[in-house]
């Protein structure tokens, strides 16, 4: 095998809040999917992934739970890696950003930028979405609520340290118009180059009003914010500067695989920051599509709020961690975001796995184990097709022109084209049975040199899909070399090229390599485990436990309005209480409510609100209260929870 020289392809490292989603494992199972191809391939591979762990989140969950943030994170990313486990992801590191080796690199960074110049102390007042831990600017708001997530965002203003952003700009343009293809696809570029054209801020990068981040070496107050420390792992990870055998073999990165609401941090801040350490930039960024359901971004703040969130590992426990791989590869077109329901991976699973490959092993195996007492026939020139049609030569050639097809498509990451070129040649295959007609030709025994050609033929065809297919589905294309009697030859994706490579295996049927699923079965079932999962039940319609009925003349009575949550924070005498300051119209109004064991006051700010603007004011442990915040209670994953009754309908007026 030819060297073909390096091969880094890095993953978002996630935040370990909780658990990972389908949407994780989609980023995941792509660039594992591409180290592994590019592995096939000859290339010394670096598929690096991990964990982004510090932060106020993370410190905020931490303190919910009662554990130091260390506990935390340590519990989500041993998950985190059992997962990745059980799916068995090839990285070869998953870095930390918690660990010793990072910490003291990303301080190293700091030290770089701020001797070069490009860091300064300053005041920071902006827009903060505590959850996307990301200030924004009063003119990114969407709807004066965070734009990448939409929750409320709060004013904050502090002491920090920032990055001179503002001074890359022009180098940032010139390198998206002399390098193209550094942004890809081309919508994402023209999306940052308008992002820059609008006016690069300076970059926020330490925060002292919480301590779980790495600490800024020259001013212990503040930690390090999120993205400085974030995306240098890149390079820590190699062990960029200390450590620089795996930095100067692999760096600079050939792609960071990245979803499309990090382009920016990963096209903007990175390179710039990269541009002021004098470190060369990765080549290529790649921001991938979101799934959908039910035509949101599946998140992990959803899942959260009980929504029908996919679990990973229900579906591989279900189906098999190749089904779950292919269908993610096969379904969703790089760039674009694709909506995840059950039925949709359903039936591609039935109708490309189970229908098309698990029908075309199957049945070549039973035939040379009928026709050929199992054993994979020679070619002859006595069995050559004699009809008007080639059969033989139209089935070879589209087999042996399949690997550069797949490459090609891999080259652009358009891995559903890649495999739909893999599954031209299964169809093929197929329909070469159909043509061919074995069973036909088994019967006289003069055709047996042209029954044996096609039986060699459809085994050369499913060797090759089985190189073909190893990338993304290795443990499938195991078990079909096991059957086809190929077990004593290593993958090479060269074998690929040829079409009389087989001669006397001994093929074996073994069990289905993928199963037919009834579908109305499956699509039940799967509904059931979310509705357990959600302490739903399957009787839907149980009437509720509520208090006496009310006559309408009651209800006439309530004057309700729409507010909003200025400020929140905890009664200074009693524990259940919160004191809200809540707009409406123009009026704002302090209103006291017993909810301080539901939410933070943190939580609460930026609240739309329905009120019961009516209600005559009372003193509720020597504060006034001038009329009431309506509250509902909801059950989510079998608990009961209190929620706001929200509204997007604009302050003050009337609720009707
Ligand atoms: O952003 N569909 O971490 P994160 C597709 N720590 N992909 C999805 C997805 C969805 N619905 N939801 C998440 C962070 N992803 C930072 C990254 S990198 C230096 C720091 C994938 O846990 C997608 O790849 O929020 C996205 O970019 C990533 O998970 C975000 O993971």
């Amino acid at each position: 095998m030819t060297e073909k020289g390096t091969y880094y392809i890095s993953t978002p490292i996630y935040y370990p809040s909780s658990n990972l989603h389908i949407g994780h494992t989609y980023c995941t199972v792509m660039a594992d999917a591409m180290a592994r191809f590019k592995r096939l391939q000859g290339y010394d591979v670096m598929f690096l992934t991990g964990t982004d762990e510090h932060g106020q989140k993370i410190q905020l969950l931490a303190e919910e739970k009662g554990v130091t943030p260390q506990e935390y994170v340590d519990e989500v990313v041993a998950g985190i890696k059992d997962l990745w486990k059980t799916m068995e992801i090839s990285y070869d590191d998953f870095i930390r950003t918690t660990e010793d080796r990072h910490v003291k690199r990303v301080q190293e960074m700091f030290m770089k930028l701020y001797e070069k110049g490009d860091i300064y102390k300053g005041e920071y007042e902006g827009w903060y979405c505590t959850p996307c831990e990301s200030f924004w600017t009063e003119a990114q708001l969407v709807d004066g609520n965070c734009p990448d997530c939409g929750r409320p965002v709060t004013k904050a203003k502090e002491e920090a340290y920032f990055f001179r952003l503002s001074k890359y700009a022009d180098d940032l343009l010139k390198l998206y118009e002399e390098n193209p293809g550094f942004l890809e696809p081309e919508s994402r570029r023209n999306e940052m180059r308008a992002f820059i054209e609008q006016g690069l801020e300076d970059l926020c990068i330490s925060r002292s009003t919480f301590d779980w981040g790495i600490p800024v070496p020259i001013d212990e107050k503040h930690v390090i914010y999120v993205w400085l420390d974030a995306l240098t792992n890149y390079i820590t990870a190699l062990g960029w500067p200390d450590d620089p055998e795996k930095y100067n073999k692999y760096w600079p990165a050939d792609v960071h695989l990245v979803g499309k609401e990090i382009v920016r941090f990963h096209s903007i801040i990175w390179p710039a920051m990269l541009m002021s350490a004098d470190l060369p930039l990765p080549k290529q960024v790649r921001g991938h599509g979101w799934l959908l359901l039910g035509g949101e971004k599946v998140s992990k703040s959803k899942a959260a709020k009980g929504q029908d969130v996919i679990d990973p590992v229900v579906l591989i426990d279900r189906y098999g961690i190749d089904a779950l791989k292919y269908f993610l590869l096969r379904e969703y077109t790089f760039g674009q975001d694709g909506m995840f329901t059950n039925e949709v991976m359903l039936k591609r699973l039935n109708y490309d796995l189970a229908n098309d490959l698990g029908n075309l092993v199957s049945r070549t195996v039973s035939m040379i184990e009928k026709y050929n007492g199992g054993f994979v026939p020679e070619l002859t020139e006595a069995g050559s097709c004699t009809g008007d049609v080639d059969y033989d030569a139209q089935l070879k050639e589209i087999a042996i022109g399949a690997a550069d097809k797949v490459g090609a498509q891999m080259d652009e990451f358009k891995f559903n084209m890649a495999l739909e070129e893999i599954w031209i040649l299964v169809r093929r295959a197929n329909k070469y049975i159909d043509e061919t007609m074995p069973w036909a030709l088994a019967k006289d025994e003069a055709m047996k040199p042209r029954l044996d050609n096609v039986l060699h033929n459809l085994a050369e065809a499913i060797r090759i899909i089985s190189i073909l297919i190893h990338p993304f589905m290795h443990t499938t294309s195991d078990a079909i070399r096991k059957q086809m009697g190929l077990w004593y030859a290593d993958v090479a994706w060269e074998d690929a090229y040829t079409f009389e490579a087989m001669c006397g295996e001994q093929v074996k049927k073994g069990d289905a390599i993928f199963p037919r699923l009834d579908i109305d079965k499956e699509l039940e079932e799967l509904y059931a485990l979310g509705a357990k999962a959600k302490g739903g039940s399957e009787e839907t319609n149980i009437p509720l436990e509520l208090k006496d009925e009310i006559q309408y003349e009651d209800f006439e009575k309530l004057d309700l309005r729409v507010g909003t949550i200025l400020s929140a924070e905890k009664h200074p005498k009693a524990d259940k209480l919160l004191v809200f300051q809540v707009k409406m119209g123009t009026e704002t109004r302090q209103i006291v409510s017993g909810v301080a064991e539901h939410f933070k006051p943190e939580e609460c700010v930026g609240q739309k609100v329905v009120v019961v603007a009516n209600l005559k004011p009372r003193k509720l442990r020597g504060l006034e209260s001038k009329g009431m915040i309506l509250f509902a209670d909801n059950v989510v994953d079998g608990k009961e929870r209190v929620e706001f009754v929200t509204s997007i309908a604009d302050d003050g007026n009337p609720v009707t």
